[in-house]
């Protein structure tokens, strides 16, 4: 029998233990910490939103969302429910999973995205067929917000 020239296993190995390593990192990307109050339902169902869209969920219950939000720059026009990091990014509130995957793959210098308040319609909020446009905005260390991904009611 001829043993596997150990040449070969030596250049090899190394490239093979390296793929493996980026395939965890990239995984990893989607972990998303996120911290609610243990009130909150609507919170919950966000918290669905992403499972269902392959987001694996670091659940903190807190009851002090207020110290939350001031730590990671979400203003009161900024705040919603519950605040989640993700990849050093904040999210806010009932942000869809796929302005997640765009913030993550685009990488803006942003602090974060945010839907302010809870709108109607957006993911965790539906209400039925009741929608209102809503806008996922962008801001930045000096709070500036910009438009992000605007959704109508339709
Ligand atoms: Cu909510």
């Amino acid at each position: 029998m001829q043993k596997f020239p150990m040449t070969i296993v030596k250049r090899f190995l190394p490239a093979a233990l390296l793929i493996v390593n980026v395939a965890v990192a990239a995984e990893e990307v989607t972990e998303i910490t996120v911290y609610r109050s243990p009130t909150c339902s609507c919170c919950e169902n966000w918290r669905a939103h992403l499972q269902q869209n392959k987001f694996v969920i670091k659940d903190i219950v807190t009851n002090d969302m207020q110290v939350i939000k001031i730590k990671h720059g979400v203003t009161p026009e900024l705040a919603s429910c519950h605040t989640a990091i993700i990849n050093g990014y904040v999210i806010e509130g009932h942000v869809p999973a796929g302005d997640i995957r765009t913030l993550l793959t685009t990488k803006p210098k942003v602090v974060g995205i945010a839907v302010p308040g809870m709108p109607m319609g957006a993911p965790g909020m539906e209400m039925g067929a009741k929608k209102e446009a809503y806008d996922v905005v962008s801001f930045d260390e000096q709070h500036q917000a910009r438009l992000f991904k605007r959704y109508t009611d339709k």
